[in-house]
């Protein structure tokens, strides 16, 4: 297989958009495609101030480093969550985002949940449900909280996750499963500022991810190989299994599958819904929003 571009043999074979490329082409090309979304989806400028959620694994020190390369102003969050089960996994993830910001002379903000909040998520987890079921939804609850927060805070404009999109068309398989309308309302590249939420853009929504892996090693970044262990057995990797079943047979289906949500979406699909979307409320306590009066369900664990 030669490279389109020079010819030369390539690394990389994206049988989606029927191109191959060679290693430098596509450093290049994904940097350029990811420029592509931001504008085309106006994600944001080059003018704003962005923070970028990392987490130390492939897809959001990815993120950071073609965000730099393209010349926007990006600060990293990492929030340690505590989550250690055997393998560091929290400290190692840590490490490995500091050692890729001071590489680079990037500015990194660390949330460490348990010296702010007093626990880890297994410890709320503990808490909250005995231990019982896994602690994701909490951890869920807890990022989504501090990510807005320190958004908010510390003025920035736009906050940013390295959703790719295998992540995004395993999400969107699972609601369209439950016919989920609040989420499919809610899913999309980009998710605007509204009274108490910071804006989210999701720059990688339409690169795979195995393009992503491939980045991710071709840049020689070096980030944490192992998933957190509570995500072990979980739906979404279900999913994105299924999803990847698809595309084996039909180059380009989870693409098609996501795109053409969008496109539907676009046209009018959920529009009698959007009109009904439920009045939220702010949170007494930390002025986020809730959908129901009084505290947010973040608050509300937090006083227990
Ligand atoms: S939610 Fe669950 Fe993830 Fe939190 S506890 Fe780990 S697997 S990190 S995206
Ligand atoms: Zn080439
Ligand atoms: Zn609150």
């Amino acid at each position: 297989m030669k490279c389109r571009a020079c010819g030369q043999k390539a690394v990389v074979n994206m049988r989606q958009h029927k191109l191959a490329l060679c290693k430098d082409h596509f450093l290049e090309w994904i940097p350029e495609q990811t420029e592509r979304f931001i504008e085309k989806y106006k994600m944001f400028t080059h003018s704003e101030k962005i923070l970028i959620a990392v987490s130390g694994g492939k897809d959001s020190l990815s993120l950071w480093d073609i965000i730099h390369r393209l010349g926007y102003q990006a600060d990293g969050l990492y929030i340690c969550l505590g989550i250690d089960e055997g393998i560091n996994y929290s400290s190692e993830s840590q490490r490995l985002t500091e050692k890729f910001a001071t590489g680079r002379s990037l500015n990194l903000r660390v949330v460490n949940i348990q010296k702010e909040y007093g626990a880890t998520i297994p410890e709320f987890s503990q808490k909250s449900h005995r231990g019982r079921v896994k602690p994701c939804s909490i951890c869920g609850l807890v990022k989504r909280h501090v990510m807005n927060r320190v958004t908010r805070d510390m003025g920035y404009e736009v906050l940013l996750t390295g959703h790719n999109l295998d992540d995004e068309a395993a999400v969107l398989f699972g609601n369209t499963l439950s016919w989920a309308g609040e989420y499919l309302l809610r899913q999309g590249p980009v998710l605007p500022e509204t009274t108490g939420l910071a804006r989210k853009a999701k720059p990688l929504f339409r690169i795979y991810e195995r393009e992503m892996l491939a980045y991710a090693l071709l840049r020689g970044i070096e980030y944490i190989y192992d998933e957190c262990p509570f995500s072990d057995g979980s739906t979404s990797i279900y999913y994105k299994q299924l999803l990847n079943r698809l595309e084996i047979d039909r180059p380009g289906a989870k693409q098609a599958f996501y795109l053409s949500f969008l496109e539907a979406r676009k046209s009018g699909l959920f529009a009698e819904r959007e009109s009904l979307q439920a009045e939220l409320h702010l949170c007494t306590n930390c002025g986020q929003p809730t959908s129901a009066p009084g505290l947010c369900s973040f608050c509300r664990m937090m006083s227990c």
